[in-house]
C-alpha cells in the first residue's frame, strides 16, 4: 500500500499534493494503512464538473445499451478476479472477518452482473390517451450527476449497490466513501476503468462528512444516495431540498427477531448470533432486539446466553471468527456506554458485558436479558455486539413491541405456523421481513426502510428507477 493514497476527478489520480490528509486505521490493530486526503470545496465543485461534463456529452449515457452491459459485466469480472485482494484489504480497513469480506465483495460483483442487465431493460411505455389524436409515449432517462455517500460498515457492497445502478441507469457518479474505510471503493474505481468506463464517468473523494455535506450542497448534483446514521439522513434531506434533489437513503434500524414458541428452536438460536452479532452488530439490520414468547422464555435466554458466550472473536484475517473488532475506538467507546445504561436501566448481562484483553477495538458479543421495550438499549441504535431478549406473551403483543419504534427497516419472525407467518409479515412496519431466516439479500430485491430508517430503496427495479426521469413526450397527429 502507498503512503498517501490518491482519489479520482475526471479520469485522472489527484495526490494530496498540500491538502489535508488522515490516517485510515487497521482496526484489529491500530496500525497506519495508509493516508488520504481531506478533498476540498473545490475538489467536489472539480468531481462534480467532471461528472456534469461527461452527462452533457453524453459519454456514458449516449452508448448503446449492449455497450454498458458490456462495460458493467467486465467490472463483475474484475471484480470476482481480484476477489481475494479486494477481500483482504476490505478486512484490513474495516476489522470484519475475511469470510464476511469475501462475501460482500461476491455480492458487489453480483450488483454489477445483476444491473450489467438492466440497460436495454429501461424502456417506456405507450400511453393511449385520446383515442389517436396524440401519440404518447415515455421514455426513462438518467437523472444526470448522482453523489454516492458511502458509510463504513459495509464499504465496498454498498459502493456496488449504488453505483451498480446508477451505471445502469446512465448516470454519471461522485462517490465519497467512509473516512474510515475508503480503501475498497478506491481499488474498485480502477477496477471500473480497467473494464473501459469512460473518464469522468466515476468520480472518487474521500474525506470526511464536511466533503460529503459539500457534494449534497453542491447545485450540479441531482441525485443524493446516501447510507449513515439517521441524524446525518435528516441533514442531507434538509440541504438537498434547497436544490430540489432527489433522494435515497438507508438509515439506521432497531430491527425486531421475533421468536414464537413453535418455532425451530435451534435455527432460531444459532440464525439470531448472526442476526445479533455478524459484523459485531455493525449492520443497520441488526437483529438486536430478540423478542421471545414467555413460555419459552427459560429455555430460549438458556439457549442464546450459551451461545452468545461460544461466538468466536478475533482478527478478521484468522478465519472462523464471527465477532471482529468495531470500526474505531470512538465506536468501541459509544458501545461500551450502551452496555452501562442498559444495566443502570435495569437489564442482567446475561453473556458478555466487557472488553476482551486484546489489542484492537473488541466489544464481548454480549446478551442481556430482562429487556423491556421503553429501555435505551431497546430503542436506540447501537451499531455493536449487543443484543437485548425482551419477553411477550402472544401475536398482539408481538406485533406491538415489534412497531413500537420509530425505526423500520427490517424484522425476523420465527414460527412454524404458516399463517401466523403472513399475518405477522402483513403487519410488522419494516421494509424487509425474514421468516424463518435473517438477512438474506439479493442485488433483485429492493432494500430499505420505513419511518425513521429511510426513504427509497437500493438494489432491485426501485433502485435502477430512482436514478431515471421519467419523461412523457405527446406528439399530435
Ligand atoms: O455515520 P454518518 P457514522 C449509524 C450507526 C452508527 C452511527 C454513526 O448507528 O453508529 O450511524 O456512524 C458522511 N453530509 N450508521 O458517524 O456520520 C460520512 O462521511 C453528507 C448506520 O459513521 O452518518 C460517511 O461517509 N455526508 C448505517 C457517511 O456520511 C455526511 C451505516 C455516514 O456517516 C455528513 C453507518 C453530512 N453532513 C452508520 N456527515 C447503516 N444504515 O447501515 C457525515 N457524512
Amino acid at each position: 500500500m502507498r503512503e498517501l493514497e490518491p482519489f479520482l476527478i475526471d479520469g485522472e489520480w489527484i495526490a494530496p499534493g498540500t491538502r489535508q490528509t488522515f490516517p485510515v486505521l487497521d482496526p484489529s490493530t491500530g496500525e497506519v494503512l495508509t493516508r488520504v486526503a481531506q478533498a476540498t470545496d473545490d475538489d467536489v465543485h472539480a468531481a462534480v464538473t467532471a461528472a456534469a461534463t461527461a452527462h452533457a456529452d453524453r459519454r456514458w449515457s449516449g452508448l448503446p445499451p449492449i455497450e454498458r452491459t458490456r462495460v458493467l459485466s467486465r467490472i463483475a469480472d474484475l471484480i470476482e478476479e481480484n476477489l481475494e485482494e479486494l477481500a483482504v484489504l476490505e478486512t484490513r480497513d474495516n476489522g470484519k472477518p475475511i469470510e464476511r469480506s469475501r462475501a460482500d465483495t461476491a455480492f458487489a460483483a453480483n450488483d454489477f452482473r445483476h444491473f450489467a442487465g438492466a440497460p436495454g431493460r429501461l424502456t417506456g411505455t405507450v400511453v393511449p390517451i385520446d383515442g389517436g389524436a396524440h401519440h404518447v409515449y415515455t421514455v426513462r432517462e438518467p437523472v444526470g450527476v448522482a453523489a454516492l455517500i458511502l458509510p463504513w460498515n459495509f464499504p465496498i457492497m454498498t459502493a456496488a449497490h449504488k453505483l451498480a445502478p446508477a451505471l445502469a441507469a446512465g448516470c454519471t457518479v461522485v462517490v465519497k466513501p467512509a473516512e474510515q474505510t475508503p480503501l475498497t471503493m478506491l481499488r474498485l474505481a480502477a477496477l471500473c476503468a480497467a473494464a473501459g468506463l469512460p473518464a469522468g464517468v466515476l468520480n472518487v473523494l474521500t474525506g470526511d462528512g464536511r466533503t460529503g455535506a459539500a457534494l449534497v450542497a453542491h447545485p450540479g448534483v441531482a441525485k443524493v444516495s446516501f447510507t449513515g446514521s439517521t441524524e446525518v439522513g435528516r441533514r442531507v434531506m434538509v440541504s438537498a431540498a434547497a436544490t430540489t434533489k432527489r433522494l435515497t437513503l438507508e438509515l439506521g434500524g432497531k430491527s425486531p427477531n421475533i421468536v414464537f414458541a413453535d418455532a425451530d428452536l435451534d435455527a432460531a438460536t444459532a440464525t439470531a448470533m448472526r442476526a445479533s452479532f455478524g459484523h459485531s452488530g455493525q449492520m443497520c439490520t441488526a437483529g438486536s432486539r430478540l423478542l421471545v414468547q414467555r413460555s419459552i422464555l427459560s429455555e430460549m435466554v438458556g439457549r442464546l446466553t450459551a451461545a452468545t458466550r461460544k461466538v468466536p472473536v478475533g482478527n478478521g484475517l484468522d478465519g472462523g471468527i464471527s465477532v471482529g473488532p468495531l470500526v474505531s475506538e470512538e465506536q468501541r467507546q459509544i458501545v461500551l456506554s450502551y452496555i452501562e445504561k442498559g444495566r443502570a436501566e435495569g437489564a442482567t448481562v446475561a453473556a458478555g458485558g466487557g472488553v476482551p484483553d486484546r489489542p484492537g477495538y473488541f466489544v464481548e458479543p454480549t446478551l442481556f436479558t430482562g429487556v423491556t421495550n421503553d429501555m435505551t438499549i431497546a430503542r436506540e441504535e447501537i451499531f455493536g455486539p449487543v443484543a437485548g431478549v425482551i419477553a411477550f406473551e402472544d401475536e398482539e403483543e408481538a406485533l406491538a413491541i415489534a412497531n413500537d419504534t420509530s425505526y423500520g427497516l427490517a424484522a425476523g419472525v420465527w414460527t412454524r405456523d404458516l399463517s401466523r407467518a403472513h399475518r405477522m409479515a402483513a403487519r410488522l412496519h419494516a421494509g424487509t421481513v425474514w421468516v424463518n431466516t435473517y438477512n438474506v439479500f439479493d442485488p433483485a430485491l429492493s432494500f430499505g426502510g420505513v419511518g425513521d430508517s429511510g426513504v427509497g430503496r437500493d438494489l432491485g427495479d426501485e433502485a435502477l428507477h430512482a436514478f431515471t426521469e421519467s419523461k412523457g413526450v405527446v406528439v399530435k397527429l
